[in-house]
């Protein structure tokens, strides 16, 4: 495995940032109406979205959802182009027709749009691992799904024939307590959700989702065990979703205790400390990387302002199934 360089440290903590912060923008300008659609925000799982993209090499293929933005800017997706679909922009990945961070770029890496029925973008990678190993790809596929979409047939169908054909694929579960309004106790009756791994036949790892370094050294491990043909992992990654399930959600349902109790496991504050003790941040160098990233949002914001929307009759072009009215949560 990879032992990461002081510079990559801090480059996780930038990234860590950077999701941190495009959140909060796209957050504003929601509530500014100046977004199209909602915000699903990763707030508290930072470490999982960064960590685990930083153990991918450059040609493996990673699926992300929709909190996982740092996914996305690991794999060198502009701010200009998140802000771009987030407010509907022609030029935005969805070209406008939906401002989700439904985010895919072959090229660098995102190969699958976050699928919104639940885990749909699952099995999509699995099938990418099996293209992997029938064409004798020394490649990796990464996915992510929540602990609600763990409990799909989708998901448990992925992993077991995933775990039947040893698929170089890395299953990472982010356990953030809640699925929508349901919480983990009603959820599953084990003890720890990782133990599922166990009825797939395949190992189970959890990890403490709001270390940075933890989720990247327990995803590295996986990526070399599938990229070594002896198949796939299940990462449960532990964290809190510290927002609504989306902007629209205040979450009046969630005990302000566990938050409070969360909060102080906040990953970035936990990275950053981290980084002081090894003399590898300081307060300059801290305001200097709030300034850079202050600064690559309002350029991004300022582009997909000034970039049109799609004209009206191309509203239809490119949309399968146009006319099935199902709406998720
Ligand atoms: C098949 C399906 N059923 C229901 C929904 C509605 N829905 C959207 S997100 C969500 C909860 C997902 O929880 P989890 O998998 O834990 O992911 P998280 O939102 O916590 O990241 C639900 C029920 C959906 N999108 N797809
Ligand atoms: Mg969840």
């Amino acid at each position: 495995m990879d032992r990461l360089t002081p510079q990559k440290y801090l480059s996780l903590y930038i990234d860590m940032r950077r999701m941190r912060a495009i959140e909060e923008k796209a957050t504003a300008l929601y509530y500014e109406g100046r977004t199209i659609g909602r915000i699903y925000s990763g707030r508290g799982q930072e470490a999982i979205s960064v960590g685990s993209t930083y153990a991918l090499a450059a040609d493996d293929a990673v699926a992300p959802m929709n909190r996982d933005l740092g996914t996305h800017l690991v794999r060198g997706i502009t701010v200009r182009e998140i802000f771009c679909q987030y407010l509907g922009r022609a030029n935005s990945s969805n070209r406008g027709k939906d401002a989700g961070l439904h985010i895919s770029s072959p090229e660098r890496g995102v190969m699958v749009n976050m699928i919104s029925n639940l885990p749909a973008s699952l099995p999509v990678a699995v099938g990418i691992a099996l293209a992997f190993k029938i064409r004798r790809e020394l490649r990796v596929a990464l996915t992510y799904f929540g602990d609600g979409a763990s409990s799909t047939g989708a998901s448990h169908e992925g992993i077991n024939f995933a775990a039947v054909r040893r698929l170089p694929i890395v299953f990472i579960c982010e356990n953030n307590q809640w699925a929508l309004s349901t919480a983990t106790s009603k959820q599953f009756a084990l003890e720890h959700l990782v133990e599922r791994a166990a009825g797939y036949g395949i190992p189970g790892i959890q990890v403490d989702g709001n270390d940075v370094l933890a989720v990247y050294e327990t995803t590295a491990e996986a990526v070399a065990r599938a990229r070594g043909g002896e198949g796939p992992t299940f990462i449960e990654a532990v964290t809190m979703r510290m927002k609504g399930h989306s902007v629209t959600d205040p979450a009046q349902y969630v005990p302000q205790s566990m938050l409070d109790a969360w909060e102080q496991k906040d990953p970035i504050r936990r990275f950053g400390n981290h980084l002081r003790q090894e003399n590898l941040l300081d307060d300059s160098l801290d305001e200097n990387i709030t300034g850079k990233i202050s600064a690559e949002i309002d350029d991004a914001v300022a582009y997909a302002e000034a970039s049109p929307f799609l004209p009206a009759e191309e509203a239809v072009t490119d949309v399968y199934a146009e006319g099935i009215a199902t709406t998720y949560a």
